[in-house]
């Protein structure tokens, strides 16, 4: 048995918590997954469970616990860790991801995401976590005017959602502060990539419009197509959490998007274009309540040393793929 110290991904069986455990296991760090594999997929994880990728051939490079964060995680830790020695770092993702979930049901998001964050931070405190990475939203900042949006920008959330995220950065720094737990919270702007689920309406734009131009049906642009999104990679977002993660900052809150922008129109039929154009472009009644552009600051993320490399074609072609 090794003695590498561990680093648990809650969420890690999710889209980009599954791109996190890839990227932090073939850094070489013994990895932990918390998930409750509601919407996580264990498919996400195989290639890591194969023996070959043992640690000294014997260990797994990746240890998997079933839990539902928001429920607490130290029950669910105890085990590995008397196996393995300490947590030093969390990458915390576990989250309801629903802006309109949360909505229809502000108590549940409320318990599982502020409630989630709360759990996570409590362990760290606890046991000495040498550093916290959190996956904010830019859905904290509400319906802004000015772009592109800094993260001095007056937050005012639209839904329970961004209260919840903005409710668990404040959190974070409650911990950094008085506690002395080295905390980072990432705002993370439109996130697309291989693995993002496609089947709910409330999916990301780029998994439903990929999911039906790879099979030629009409694409569906609610209002007309002109609003903006600043839609990043997920390789990118990993790059930022891996960097968040690991760096000795604390109390850092940064935005995580390209600082670019594309309206929807745009994306559409660039993505009809990369499927053989067989697939047409309709329109229906706009969002109620949805914001008309988004763009993201991006200095501090520059700051952290990480820049958003991936083109969106080439973004796009990998989701195809
Ligand atoms: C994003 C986040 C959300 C929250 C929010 C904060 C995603 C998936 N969601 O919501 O979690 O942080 O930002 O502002 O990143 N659209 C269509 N046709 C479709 C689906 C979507 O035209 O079939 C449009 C939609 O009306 C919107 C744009 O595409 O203008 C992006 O929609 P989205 O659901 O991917 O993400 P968004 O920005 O509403």
């Amino acid at each position: 048995m090794s003695s590498k110290p561990i680093a648990v991904v809650t969420g890690g069986a999710g889209f980009i918590g599954s791109h996190t455990v890839d990227r932090l296991v073939e850094l070489g760090h013994r990895v932990v997954v918390l998930d409750d594999f509601r919407t996580g997929k264990r498919a996400n994880l195989q290639r890591w469970l194969d023996p070959r990728h043992a640690f000294d051939g014997s260990d797994p490079a990746l240890e998997i616990a079933v839990c539902d964060v928001s429920h607490g995680i130290f029950a669910a830790l105890a085990p590995i860790t008397a196996k393995y020695g300490r947590v030093e770092r969390i990458v915390h993702l576990a989250a309801q991801v629903s802006v309109v979930a949360s909505v229809a049901n502000p108590l549940v998001d409320m318990a599982v995401n502020y409630g989630g964050t709360l759990h996570v931070l409590e362990y760290a405190r606890a046991m000495g976590v040498a550093k916290v990475a959190f996956a904010s939203s830019a859905a904290v900042y509400g319906d802004v005017e000015t772009m592109p949006v800094g993260e001095d920008t007056p937050t005012q959330p639209v839904s329970p959602y961004g209260i919840d995220k903005l409710a668990s950065e404040l959190a974070l720094d409650y911990y950094a502060v008085v506690h002395g737990v080295p905390t980072t919270a990432l705002r993370f702007f439109n996130v697309y990539g291989p693995r993002q689920d496609p089947s709910s309406p409330y999916s990301g734009v780029i998994s439903i419009f990929s999911d039906r131009a790879k099979a030629g049906l009409p694409l569906l642009i609610f209002g007309d197509g002109s609003q903006t999104r600043d839609f990043i990679y997920v390789g990118d977002v990993v790059r930022a959490l891996v960097a968040a993660v690991g760096d000795g900052n604390s109390r850092l809150v940064a935005n995580v998007g390209t600082g670019g922008e594309i309206t929807v129109l745009e994306l559409a039929r660039t993505i009809v274009e990369l499927c053989g154009g067989r697939s047409t472009i309709a329109h229906a009644p706009a969002r109620g309540g949805e914001i008309l552009k988004s763009r993201a600051r991006v200095d501090r993320l520059r700051e952290l040393g990480v820049v958003a490399e991936t083109k969106l074609v080439d973004g796009l072609r990998a989701t195809l793929a």
